[in-house]
């Protein structure tokens, strides 16, 4: 289902569902007001705790509410899915209801966002998914955070959340907390770091191929309807991201004479400007995914080179497209690369989408029994 063609950007509403929606949605916000082109249409957070509605920072008040308050006494589902599902089935109609004001002719898509380890993510989404898509003709994706280590009850609810959105949304962007938490992190003090890195990711794939007006066009433009084609292909899909300064890449002398002659008389070489492009690349391939899979599993990819123009090198850009569909053979391709003027570093981003199989969802549904 791709969003109107003459819609000229992504403009999502994003619907944060229990505790980590909440926080990655109140993240979005963030994001996005740092941006020169915004892609957040509106916000909506539902969540069964009262208190955690009231922690979030950025989330409008009157975007915050408050459901399952007879079942839960405001205070959370502890983790009972089947409970939480059951109440938000019997407000589904009221909960949709919130977003009706919202959900405008120029809404792109609704990206709804859940922790699935918990009792509200897992158990709710599924069910405003169904309503949403039920009376909406606009795609729904969901942001699926996958818990970290082998609680059973986290597991089996993930597996089982997982499983109950594949049904009804249109694709799954996992972002896996088992992967980017050492065994020595408290999640607690990691979070809002991985909140932040999340939201980037999000907001760097829902504004891809978006240049200020005056920028130079690149060599081959991706826009919104290139986005909803790649996670139209269903499935779940994983972001891969990477950034590094162009001065890394210079071989200059390693003096002030020398980097100044170097930065300002001499343009970049072919080489550095290909090594630059190309490194960039792997590490946002091999660094870290959102999700870590096999890149063959995927049916549809996208990557978008951005930087300053002439480090955009077309020999190189056409390299690292070839490489990536190397990667994922099986995947319908699209890619792209927004020159930034006066930028001085290269960022590469990466989606697989479409996949069936990744080891952390075959360990959740051997973990969750
Ligand atoms: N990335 C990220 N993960 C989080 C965050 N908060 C919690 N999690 C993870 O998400 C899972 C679900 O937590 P919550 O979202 O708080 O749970 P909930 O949906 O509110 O469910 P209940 O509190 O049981 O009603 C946890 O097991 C954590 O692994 C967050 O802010 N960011
Ligand atoms: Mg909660």
């Amino acid at each position: 289902m791709l969003p109107h063609r003459n819609c000229p950007r992504m403009d999502v509403v994003a619907v944060g569902v229990g505790g980590a929606g909440g926080r990655i949605v109140d993240e979005l916000h963030r994001d996005d007001a740092g941006r020169s082109v915004s892609y957040l249409a509106a916000s909506r957070v539902f969540d069964t705790d009262t208190s955690s509605l009231g922690a979030l920072d950025r989330v409008p008040s009157d975007a915050r509410h408050p459901f399952g308050t007879l079942e839960f006494d405001g205070s959370g589902a502890d983790s009972d899915a089947d409970a939480a599902r059951d109440a938000a089935a019997d407000q589904a109609t009221e909960l949709r209801r919130e977003l009706d004001e919202v959900i405008t002719t120029s809404v792109t898509g609704i990206l709804l966002v859940a922790g699935l380890g918990g009792g509200t993510g897992p158990g709710a989404t599924p069910v405003l998914a169904e309503e949403l898509t039920r009376v909406y003709d606009r795609p729904v994706h969901c942001v699926s955070v996958l818990p970290t280590g082998d609680d059973e009850t986290a597991c089996e609810n993930a597996a089982r959340g997982v499983e109950a959105l594949d049904s009804v949304v249109d694709c799954q962007i996992a972002f896996d907390n088992d992967a980017w938490i050492g065994e020595d992190d408290s999640l607690e003090d990691r979070l809002p770091a991985l909140n932040r890195e999340l939201a980037d990711r999000l907001g760097s794939l829902l504004v891809a191929g978006e240049v200020e007006a005056a920028s130079p066009v690149g060599e081959s433009v991706l826009d919104e309807t290139d986005v909803a084609a790649t996670l139209d292909a269903g499935g779940l899909a994983t972001i891969g991201h990477a950034s590094a300064p162009v001065s890394k890449f210079r071989d200059v002398e390693d003096s002030l004479v020398g980097r100044l002659k170097g930065s300002l008389l001499e343009d970049a070489s072919d080489m550095e400007r290909r090594e630059a492009v190309t490194s960039t690349l792997q590490w946002a391939v091999r660094g870290q995914l959102t999700l870590d899979c096999d890149p063959a599993e995927s049916t549809s990819a996208l990557v978008l080179f951005s930087g300053p123009p002439d480090w955009l090198h077309r020999g190189a850009v056409a390299d690292g497209r070839d490489w990536v569909a190397e990667l994922s053979t099986n995947a319908e391709l699209r890619s792209g690369d927004a020159p930034v003027p006066g930028g001085d570093s290269i960022s590469v981003l990466v989606v697989f989408a479409g996949i069936e199989r990744a080891p952390r969802i075959e360990d959740l549904q051997w973990y969750g029994g």
